[in-house]
């Protein structure tokens, strides 16, 4: 077992480098059917990551709040399919920090532009936080942050690269964390954006 960032968490360095280009490939598929969008928070606010979903789940924000669905709200039709190259590669990350049984029914996409940030969060709208979440990095680097339970909590902060995988399980499930926003860059296979794919055992 690779060593734990804090208890619970795993950072495989360069996991998903060498599926780097499936992945973005199958990327393109799940757009074709569900295209980037700004959610909006229950505020009301555009949010600046556009997202995106693939897989049974998709999470959604709304002035409603924050939930999963099983349609998009922007086309009434279920999210794409979860791409077997997607599915694969979260499995055998999870599988490899001991989450044998981890089936993600949900993959948020996340996409980065200059200046996009993600304030800091904890994940709680999943109905089983025993599964852990499993998070890969593919483009731009960004400065990843992450607390502990309470929003007071210190932070600390790492960098998350082009193909780094992330197993959050046990105690860090439900930490706090979140995304500095991004510095400008140009990377060669995704341009000027960092690209998040979350996976989630959602339902
Ligand atoms: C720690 N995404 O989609 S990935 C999110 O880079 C989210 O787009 C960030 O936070 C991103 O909710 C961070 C790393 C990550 C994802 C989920 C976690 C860290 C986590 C859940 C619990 C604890
Ligand atoms: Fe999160």
């Amino acid at each position: 077992t690779p060593a734990a960032l804090v208890p619970g968490a795993y950072i495989l360095r360069g996991f998903a480098s060498e599926q780097d280009q499936q992945l973005l490939h199958d990327l393109q598929t799940v757009l074709a059917q569900a295209p980037w969008r700004h959610m909006q928070t229950p505020g009301g606010l555009a949010m600046s990551v556009a997202m995106c979903n693939c897989g049974r789940l998709g999470w959604v924000s709304d002035r409603a709040g924050y939930r999963y669905t099983t349609h998009d709200p922007l086309s009434g039709k279920v999210w794409p399919a979860m791409p077997p190259s997607f599915a694969a590669l979260a499995q055998s990350a999870a599988a490899t920090v001991g989450f044998a049984r981890f089936v993600p029914d949900a993959c948020l996409i996340n996409r980065y532009q200059t200046g996009a940030k993600l304030s800091l969060h904890q994940d709680k709208d999943e109905q089983d936080f025993s599964q852990p979440i499993v998070s890969v990095s593919l483009g731009l680097a960004a400065t990843f942050l992450f607390g502990g339970l309470r929003r007071s909590d210190p932070v600390l902060r790492t960098e998350l690269n082009h193909g780094d995988v992330v197993v959050w399980g046990g105690q860090a499930r439900l930490r706090y964390h979140g995304i500095l926003p991004l510095k400008p860059g140009e990377h060669p296979l995704t341009g000027d954006v960092r690209i998040n794919l979350t996976f989630r055992a959602a339902g």
